[in-house]
């Protein structure tokens, strides 16, 4: 890292109006607790704005974890479920496809399909979910699989992620999620989730999406036992592989819900924390598209404000949402397409449809089933 004079908050507001971009030593000042959040919230909405205008989108979307049992102990978790414990599940086809029924009827242009890495589900169950999925229902766009999984299905298959990729790609694989992140910095990652694919595996499995044509998502896990480096460290990564690669379309900054996990002693981040990070997160990561303030996991005001700060996002109306109600979280199920609209013209925004790639959609008011994609959404 190369290290120039100490910044300020004039040097870094130069550097953002002339589009420069900001450096690992500017992003630790922008978390210094005295470094004012409403000027941070002022620059992250000028490059919202200049990336996005006054729109922020939001999608109809339903989720879907197919299982919460899971070999992996992430402390922070409250979703996953031993072999035997009485809250594990498994769903069948049946299940499954009653879900992709409800999803097509609700209206739902993606469905966001991920679960636990079940000790005797093989490869082709997961696979074949997605077959299943896609053959009832091509018009549900299948947002499938985690870094997380898809190393996990290289360890299951021994073969290559590349043809990994490929395969669930041809059988319907549309895009991928930006769990399982977490923190990159091993110093953090080790004591969190210390069986989980490592920073540079996770990036490979999105590099390699990437070359193979798949949009996908990033995320990060913030407010637990990580430190402003190891935030900052991360988000840099992130633009490295998004300098190389240009795949990734959005960035969710993920709250930590302390509730029923091995980290329950600890206290929930402030809405002034995430304001903080998710404005940082807007101008470190100049080269991603969309930052994603996720209400069930912000709560309603805090979505709101985000609006404010970087984010041109509210993910979207959202059912069946597991992890985060498992840990706390105390975020309604799922917004209608009204409250979701009218809490985006509160905020002063323009509610923009989107699909899962961002293609606008066009959508009978009067029949939430009847829409078609129009046009694509530039930034
Ligand atoms: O990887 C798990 C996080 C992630 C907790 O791509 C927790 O559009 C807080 O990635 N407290 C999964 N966070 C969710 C996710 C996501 C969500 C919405 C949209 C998109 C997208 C992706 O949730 C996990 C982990 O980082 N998580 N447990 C918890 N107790």
């Amino acid at each position: 890292m190369i290290r120039g004079s100490k910044p300020t908050l004039d040097s870094i507001r130069d550097k953002v109006e002339s589009n420069e971009r900001l450096s690992f030593d500017d992003g630790l000042f922008l978390y210094e607790p005295t470094t004012p959040l409403h000027e941070i919230g002022e620059l992250a909405n000028l490059v919202r704005e200049r990336k996005n205008g006054n729109r922020t989108y939001y999608n109809i979307n339903t989720h879907l974890n197919t299982t919460n049992v899971c070999v992996y102990r992430c402390t922070f978790c409250a979703f996953r479920a031993d072999l035997r414990d009485a809250r594990g599940y498994v769903m069948s086809d049946e299940e499954i496809l009653a879900r992709g029924a409800e999803a097509v009827d609700n209206g739902c242009t993606e469905m966001h399909l991920v679960g636990g890495l079940h000790h005797q589900k093989p490869y082709e169950w997961y696979l074949n979910t997605v077959r299943i999925l896609h053959e009832a229902y091509p018009q549900l766009h299948l947002k499938a699989w985690t870094g997380v999984e898809i190393n996990w299905f290289e360890f299951l298959t021994k073969r290559p992620v590349r043809q990994i990729l490929q395969e669930l790609i041809d059988v319907g694989l549309g895009s991928m999620p930006g769990g399982g992140a977490e923190i990159f910095h091993p110093e953090v990652r080790d004591k969190i989730c210390e069986h989980k694919s490592d920073a540079s595996k996770w990036l490979e499995i999105h590099r390699t999406a990437h070359e193979l044509g798949l949009r996908t998502n990033c995320t990060m896990l913030y407010g637990h036992i990580e430190n402003a480096y190891h935030r900052i460290d991360h988000l840099n990564r992130l633009r490295e592989l998004q300098d190389e690669t240009g795949g990734f379309q959005t960035f969710i900054p993920l709250a930590f819900h302390p509730e029923n996990t091995g980290l329950a002693h600890l206290a929930k981040p402030s809405s002034l924390m995430d304001l903080r990070t998710l404005a940082i997160s807007r101008l470190m990561l100049d080269n991603i598209p969309h930052i994603k303030a996720y209400w069930i996991m912000l709560g309603i005001g805090t979505a709101q404000a985000a609006q404010a700060y970087g984010a041109d996002d509210l993910d979207g109306t959202v059912r069946h949402e597991l992890i985060y109600h498992d840990a706390g979280a105390t975020t309604p199920e799922l917004l209608t397409v009204q409250d979701l609209r009218r809490l985006i013209e509160e905020a002063g925004r323009e509610p923009v449809e989107r699909d899962t790639v961002y293609n606008r959609i066009e959508r009978d008011p009067t029949d939430l089933r009847r829409w078609q994609v129009s046009e694509p959404l530039a930034s």
